[in-house]
C-alpha cells in the first residue's frame, strides 16, 4: 500500500451527507485523489469544483479505488448502496453508524464479497473533521492489516483509534460514549428546565454545569475500578440509601418549578430497586448488574 509515501492514497467515498462532506474536504485538502459517490447527485456539485471526481453510479466509483469509504445514513442503506456490486480486492471502511451486531454482520457479508472491511464509529461532529485540535477521532475494529496499510488516510479527518480484530468493537465502544452522552444531556435538559422561568440566565448556568460535569466524570475511573474487583461498598463517600434519600429533594423541586421528571424518574426507579433489594451501602456500581 502507498500510505507511507508521497502518493497518496486514492479513496472512494460513498455517502456526501453533512459527514460525508466533511470527510470529503479533508481528504481533497490533504492531497488524496477522490472519487465520490451520493444518491442524490446535486450534494457532489461543490466538491467537484473543489477536485473530486464525481461517479455516476456506486460500482463506477467503488471501481475506482482499492480503498472504499461509506459514510450513508445507516446499515440498510449501506446494504441497498452497494447492493450486486463487486468488491473483490476491496477495502471496505464503513463509517455509517451501526449497532455491533450490525458491523459484525457486514463485515460478514463485506468478506462473503471478497473485501477487507473495518468499521468505524465517529466520535465528532461535522466542524470538528480536518480541525486536529478540535479533539475529534473514529474508533475503528475489524482487519488491522487494513487499518495499518490506509492509517495515514484514515488519520487526515480525524484521530484513529483501533479497538480491536472484532469488527462489531468499534460501534459498541461508539454506541457506549453515545448512550453515556445521552444520560449527560438528559441531565443538563432538565437542569436548564428548572431555571427557565426563574431570574437565572441559561449563560450564566452553563459553565457551572461544564465544571459540575467535569468534576463528577471523574468518577467513571471509580465505576471501572469496582466494576473489576467486584467491591462495590469500601471507602464509599455517597451511599445509594443517601442519594435515594436525596432523589425526593430533586423531584420536589421539579414539582416545585413546574418541570416534568420524566427523564430523571426510570434512573431513580432503578436506583430504588438496588436499595430495596438491600444494597444501601454501596454506591451507583450496582446498577449496572441491575440494567
Ligand atoms: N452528523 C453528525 O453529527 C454525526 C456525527 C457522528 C457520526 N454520524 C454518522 O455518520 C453517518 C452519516 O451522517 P451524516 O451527518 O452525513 O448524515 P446525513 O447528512 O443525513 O446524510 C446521509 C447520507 O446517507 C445517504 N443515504 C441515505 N439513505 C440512503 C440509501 N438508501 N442509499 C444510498 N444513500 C443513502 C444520503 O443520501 P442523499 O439523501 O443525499 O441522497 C446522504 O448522503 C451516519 O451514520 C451518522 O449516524 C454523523
Amino acid at each position: 500500500m502507498d500510505d507511507n509515501t508521497f502518493e497518496k492514497t486514492p479513496i472512494t467515498l460513498l455517502g456526501l451527507g453533512a459527514m460525508g462532506t466533511a470527510l470529503a474536504r479533508t481528504w481533497l485538502t490533504a492531497g488524496h485523489p477522490l472519487t465520490v459517490w451520493n444518491r442524490t447527485p446535486a450534494k457532489a456539485e461543490q466538491l467537484a469544483a473543489a477536485g473530486a471526481t464525481v461517479a455516476r453510479t456506486a460500482d463506477e466509483a467503488v471501481a475506482a479505488s482499492r480503498l472504499v469509504v461509506a459514510c450513508l445514513l445507516d446499515d440498510a442503506s449501506v446494504g441497498e448502496a452497494l447492493a450486486g456490486i463487486d468488491l473483490h480486492g476491496k477495502d471496505l471502511v464503513n463509517l455509517t453508524t451501526s449497532t455491533p451486531g450490525e458491523a459484525r454482520t457486514r463485515a460478514e457479508w463485506a468478506h462473503g464479497r471478497g473485501a477487507r472491511f473495518l468499521d468505524g464509529g465517529i466520535m465528532a461532529v461535522p466542524p470538528m473533521i480536518g480541525i486536529r485540535e478540535a479533539g475529534g477521532y473514529v474508533f475503528y475494529s475489524g482487519s488491522r492489516a487494513l487499518f495499518d496499510d490506509h492509517r495515514s488516510a484514515l488519520e487526515a479527518p480525524a484521530g484513529a483509534t483501533y479497538v480491536g480484530e472484532d469488527a462489531g468493537f468499534a460501534a459498541l465502544h461508539d454506541v457506549a460514549l453515545l448512550s453515556a452522552m445521552t444520560g449527560m444531556f438528559a441531565g443538563v435538559t432538565h437542569a436548564f428546565a428548572l431555571i427557565r422561568k426563574e431570574d437565572v440566565a441559561p449563560r450564566d448556568l452553563a459553565p457551572l454545569l461544564v465544571d459540575w460535569i467535569g468534576a463528577m466524570g471523574s468518577m467513571v475511573h471509580l465505576t471501572a475500578a469496582r466494576l473489576e474487583s467486584g467491591d462495590y461498598t469500601s471507602d464509599v463517600a455517597s451511599n445509594l440509601a443517601m442519594m435515594v434519600a436525596g432523589n425526593a429533594t430533586l423531584l420536589r423541586t421539579a414539582d416545585e418549578q413546574g418541570v416534568s421528571p420524566e427523564l430523571l424518574i426510570p434512573y431513580m426507579e432503578l436506583m430504588e430497586r438496588r436499595l430495596e433489594a438491600g444494597h444501601g451501602s454501596e454506591d451507583g456500581t450496582g446498577l449496572v448488574d441491575l440494567l
